[in-house]
């Protein structure tokens, strides 16, 4: 199935692979992860409440607090490890990868953003994993939002893509450690989904 999607190169590094995952397949994954490691909106070091709410599964899951930003092996919340990634959702992306030519990808960390209308994320670079050697593959679930990328300094010129219900992309080389978010998610409903927008982010994090 996923070998007939073709990916779209939308930047040097970084490719579109429409509608390569589907969330009726993984919307269940999704909801045992936060039946053990609930969604929560985290703080910003600055004390500002993040409008996305979050969770992670893999053997490290991405925090911010008012200490900053950092990868710990157990969930703040709980105390305990995160979910185990499921072996479903890591093919999903090592397979993405692959098809772009980043063989091997083997992520150990799975951000997954949660966003309700009205959310939205500040432009920022991914920084926190210990090499931007390793691609990051992005799983969109649910109703559209508009993504922006600008280049390695947070100014200038961005390019925008709306990223729908199934989109992948994958961030490798350059565009790796380029700034990009995510513009005010508008309201609207999907049948399977409802009024939400799901984004997974693979990482080797380690
Ligand atoms: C480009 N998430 O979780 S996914 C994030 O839709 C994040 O929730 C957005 O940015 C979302 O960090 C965008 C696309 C994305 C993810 C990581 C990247 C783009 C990236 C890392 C480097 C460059
Ligand atoms: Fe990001």
């Amino acid at each position: 199935m996923s070998l007939l999607i073709d990916p779209v190169q939308i930047t040097p590094g970084m490719w579109l692979l429409p509608s390569f995952a589907s969330s009726a397949q993984l919307l269940p994954e999704i909801d045992q992860i936060i039946s053990t490691a609930p969604l929560r909106q985290m703080q910003t070091q600055r004390g500002f409440t993040m409008s996305v709410a979050m969770t992670n599964c893999g053997e490290v899951g991405w925090t911010s607090d008012r200490r900053g930003y950092r990868y710990s092996e157990t969930d703040p919340e709980t105390g305990a490890k995160w979910p185990a990634m499921p072996v479903s959702l890591k093919n999903l992306a090592t397979d993405a990868a692959k098809t772009v030519g980043f063989d091997g990808f083997e992520p150990d960390a799975c951000l997954i953003n949660q966003y309700k209308p009205g959310a939205q994320m500040g432009a920022h670079q991914d920084r926190n994993e210990r090499s931007f050697e390793h691609p990051i593959v992005s799983v969109s679930l649910g109703i559209t939002a508009r993504f922006f990328v600008l280049g390695e300094e947070n100014r200038g010129p961005s390019k925008s893509v709306d990223l729908n219900d199934g989109d992948v992309i994958v961030f490798g080389g350059e565009a790796r450690r380029h700034f990009h978010g995510v513009r005010k998610l508008k309201a609207s409903t999907h049948p399977i989904v409802g009024d939400t927008r799901w984004n997974l982010t693979f990482r080797v994090a380690q």
